[in-house]
């Protein structure tokens, strides 16, 4: 079945019990037994439970994956799958990824002496030559938050194969919609379903996608090991977002698109990255990879940060909040928000200076969020 259609079905089949058409929301923590070592299918809420069942078998379906598993956040979903490393283990993380992610590896996992170093992955040498003896993991995200690089995920996959290494892809900016990391040879597809995959900025959740089955057997331990469940609640939420994702990201995609290509011809921006730009240096490979260009771009405005927070508070549809992949749209200022964890020369190493602006383009009307860009654009810059 295509896209669209399992995207409405997948996990969605009338309740057995009652016919019932959306899914029933079991609360319960736990379920009677009819004997000792004798459950009926579930036994506690953390080790499994029928509402987040259906959305693990959702999402395993639109990622095109054999399992599913879901989490409490996205982050909550990153740290079960770096606790598959051990002590003196090291991992290969693309160069730009969300602050959050660096800094659980940086902060957190460092400690349990699991070491990283980040990586150009865009040139396959020197992801080559960045392996070490000890290399267990490479990590990616694609399209890369905030910069929105694209990474050729197939060829990263051969590399990861031949070096008998776990590739984990998080695939939050783009959506299941758009990329299915596991058909082109990853090993993880990872979701902070908080964003488009929910969709309504009314929940903050994680999801898993895998093939193959020992790796799913160990991330099934770890998940009800360490604890990380999203509520059965929060799992309706999401599965409920799901049956919308496909014309969701349609709507997103031009929006996207088409303040790209304003932002691109106003001479106000110095740069755009937006990956189905024909400027942009990922073009080919995204149009390759990705089926549309998603709802997420970033730009770097003339006048530096004064003029960058001039536009944020200018705007009157866009929100200035963190977060992404909602109906609304949001808007944000990555070096003082989202990336504010990552040391400061590290950010700008990276290029997260202080005219970065980062847009997640809603599904709003295209024209009423052109002539808010626009009127922001002339308030900054006037
Ligand atoms: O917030 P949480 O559900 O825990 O997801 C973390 C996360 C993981 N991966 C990516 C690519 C993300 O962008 C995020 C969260 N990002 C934001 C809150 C943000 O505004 O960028």
């Amino acid at each position: 079945m295509r896209f669209a259609t399992r995207a409405v079905h997948a996990g969605n089949e009338p309740d057995k019990a009652t016919g019932a058409v959306a899914p029933p929301i079991f609360m319960a923590s736990t379920f009677a037994q009819d004997g000792i070592g004798r459950p009926r299918g579930y036994e506690y809420s953390r080790s499994g439970n029928p509402t987040r069942e259906r959305l693990e078998r959702a999402v395993a379906d639109l990622e095109g994956g054999k399992h599913g598993l879901a989490f409490s956040s996205g982050l909550g979903a990153i740290t079960t799958v770096a606790s598959l490393l051990k002590k003196g283990d090291h991992v290969l993380i693309c160069n730009d990824v969300y602050g959050g992610t660096f800094r659980l590896f940086n902060k957190v996992f460092s400690s349990f002496g699991i070491t990283f170093s980040r990586v150009d992955a865009r040139d396959g040498d020197t992801l080559s030559k960045a392996i070490r003896r000890r290399t267990k993991m490479i990590w990616l995200e694609s399209p890369t938050n905030p910069l929105m690089v694209v990474l050729d995920i197939r060829s990263i996959a051969k590399i990861a194969k031949e070096n008998h290494l776990l590739l984990a892809v998080d695939n939050t900016f783009a959506s299941p919609y758009i990329q299915n990391p596991l058909k082109l040879g990853a090993s993880i597809s990872l979701h902070s379903t908080t964003k488009y995959v929910s969709g309504h900025s009314d929940l903050i959740g994680g999801a898993l996608a895998v093939s193959d089955e020992q790796l799913h057997e160990k991330l099934k331990f770890l998940q009800n090991a360490m604890g990380a469940v999203p509520s059965p609640f929060d799992c309706y939420l999401v599965l409920r977002g799901i049956r919308t994702l496909h014309l969701r990201m349609e709507q997103h995609s031009r929006n996207a698109q088409a303040i790209a290509e304003m932002l691109e011809s106003s001479g106000r921006a110095t740069e755009v990255y937006y990956p189905f730009l024909r400027s942009s240096p990922y073009h080919d490979l995204a149009r390759k990879q990705m089926s549309l260009g998603g709802g997420m771009l970033s730009f770097r405005i003339r006048g530096g940060y004064k003029a960058a927070s001039r536009f944020l508070e200018s705007l009157r549809i866009f929100v200035l909040a963190e977060s992404l992949g909602g109906v609304e749209s949001l808007a944000e200022h990555p070096g003082r928000m989202t990336h504010s964890s990552l040391p400061r020369e590290e950010r700008e190493r990276m290029g997260i200076t202080d005219d970065l602006i980062r847009l997640s383009v809603g599904v709003e009307d295209p024209e009423d969020l052109l002539e808010d860009v626009k009127q922001a654009l002339d308030s900054a810059l006037s």
